[in-house]
């Protein structure tokens, strides 16, 4: 604006002065220097038109210099000043205006450009705030979506769930009515199977019954025919005949041994009691026999069977094994006939017994009726007047506990229905531990005995009566009577219930 201001032609009256070169380094100020005169921008079109550039020391010599660099020059009138004056421009229309305006114009356009830069960068940074916002909203939307996603996978998870639930729920529900209908065919026909039990040993029982009658009726018929047959008269000879027919039958080492004892005069000890009750084990243990011993369920001696003789305390003894009551395959008759007779031969040969055994399982849980029925036999086989030489003796102590088992003695010791009134009348209660010296032990207490008759004995060969006649068939008979009086009611009990549709099994005996 300086040199429109001036003009070209004034240019030759115009000085540059640089100041303030104190404030810098000389080399500083020589090289801006340089570049002020050198370069179009800055003094260089000026200089070249005539001005001069000189540097001012800030001191008077300094200023004086200056001035008369110019002092003496021509004076000349400035461009504005001609254009103003001479020329009668508007300030605007002279070339110092021009420049002033171009410059403003220049400014104005570089401020405009600047405010566009400026718009530019706010519109970036509003989109730019726009795309985070978007952003952010993309994100939070795709957030929102996961969320809903996951809740609705939950959803269709917990309806699956429950789907899968109830139909296990039904599945149970199902199982347990299969099962409880499967419970209840079952109950029925374990209901049946046991009406169907029942009937089938009532029905035994009958059959037994009817089968022993007819059994009985059978040997009373047999023995009155030989009686009446016989050339001495009596049931001596009845007795004599079914004893040969014994001897006959029995197996041969047996006979011999029966043979032996009834010629000698050796001390005599029969052994009784139930099937299983341990009566041979018993005499082998004592004797040194080996008889064959039962396994519990089926019985093992079929005849009675004298044991070898063997010493006790300077005596002889032969021990008499008998088969047992309750036999599997033998009625009681049978069992009585063959005790009976084996009894009556050898008393006829002129042997008394010194003492009878009669061996209870202590193990036994409760004393039923068929052991009250073969004791009450055993007491009328022998007759109250031998109960002095009957000795109790108890056995399977290893198979229950000390404190049942003392309980169990007290009570068959006590109760008049088993061995009180044996007892009473001078019969011993011993136990027996299962060893050969408990049952020596057992037997001393026997072998000093006074040898009398049994009942039995002094009836069949004394008395001279038959085998029905005796008081041990008579207690047989009763208590076969009695027995089948129990079933003829239990059936009418069990039939009654069936026809009124009540478990027969529910009833109490
Ligand atoms: N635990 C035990 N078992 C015995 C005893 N005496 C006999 N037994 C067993 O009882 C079963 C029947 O015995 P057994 O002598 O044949 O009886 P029997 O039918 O009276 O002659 C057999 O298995 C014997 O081994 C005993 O004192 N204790
Ligand atoms: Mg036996």
């Amino acid at each position: 604006m300086f040199r429109e201001l001036c003009g070209d032609t004034t240019l030759r009256n115009v000085v540059i002065v640089t100041n303030m070169w104190g404030e810098v380094s000389v080399d500083i100020g020589e090289a801006r220097e340089e570049e002020l005169k050198n370069r179009d921008i800055f003094f260089k079109p000026v200089l070249g038109k005539g001005a001069q550039m000189k540097r001012h020391d800030n001191t008077f010599d300094s200023a004086c210099t200056i001035i008369r660099c110019i002092a003496f020059k021509a004076p000349l009138p400035l461009r504005i000043q001609r254009e103003l004056v001479d020329e009668k421009k508007d300030i605007t229309e002279t070339a110092a205006g021009a420049e002033l305006g171009r410059e403003l114009h220049e400014q104005a356009m570089r401020y405009k450009a600047e405010q566009r830069q400026l718009q530019d960068e706010m519109n970036e940074a509003l989109r730019q705030k726009d795309e985070q916002a978007r952003e952010e909203l993309e994100q939070a939307t795709a957030q929102l979506n996961q969320d809903m996603m996951r809740v609705q996978n939950e959803s269709y998870r917990l309806a699956a769930s429950y789907a899968e639930e109830k139909e296990r729920f039904q599945r149970r529900m199902q199982d347990l009515e299969v099962t409880s209908r499967l419970e209840i065919e079952r109950q029925a026909a374990e209901y049946k199977r046991r009406i169907d039990e029942v009937n089938d040993t009532l029905r035994q029982t009958r059959e037994a019954e009817l089968r022993e009658k007819m059994e009985l009726a059978a040997t009373l018929q047999r023995l009155q025919q030989q009686h009446a047959e016989a050339p001495r008269p009596g049931l001596f000879a009845s007795i004599g005949t079914a004893v040969a027919l014994l001897l006959t039958t029995r197996n041969t080492a047996n006979r011999f041994a029966c043979e032996h004892i009834m010629a000698s005069n050796h001390v005599l000890i029969a052994v009784m009691g139930m099937v299983g009750s341990g009566k041979t084990s018993f005499v082998n243990l004592a004797s040194g026999s080996a008889f064959n011993v039962g396994d519990n369920l089926r019985s093992c001696t079929v005849d009675a069977q004298v044991s070898k003789p063997f010493q006790l305390d300077g005596r002889q003894i032969c021990l008499i094994d008998t088969p047992g009551f309750d036999d599997t395959t033998k009625s009681d008759f049978d069992v009585l006939n063959t005790i009976a007779t084996f009894l009556a031969q050898s008393y006829k040969q002129g042997t008394k017994l010194a003492g009878i055994i009669y061996l209870h399982r202590v193990s036994d849980v409760r004393m039923g009726g068929i052991s009250t029925r073969c004791f009450r036999m055993f007491r009328e086989l022998c007759g109250e007047t031998t109960f002095k030489n009957i000795v109790i003796v108890t056995n399977m102590w290893d198979q229950v506990s000390q404190t049942v088992g003392n309980a169990r003695e007290a009570e068959l010791a006590s109760d008049t229905l088993f061995f009180k009134p044996v007892l009473d009348k001078g019969a011993q209660l011993l136990r027996h531990n299962n060893t050969a010296d408990g049952a020596k032990n057992i037997l001393r207490r026997i072998i000093k005995n006074h040898p009398l008759p049994l009942l039995v004995q002094s009836d069949l060969v004394d008395r001279k009566l038959d085998l029905s006649g005796t008081s041990a068939a008579n207690a047989l008979n009763c208590a076969v009577n009695k027995q089948k009086e129990k079933h003829r009611i239990e059936l009418a009990r069990v039939r009654q219930a069936k026809d009124e549709g009540i478990d027969p099994l529910s009833l109490s005996n």
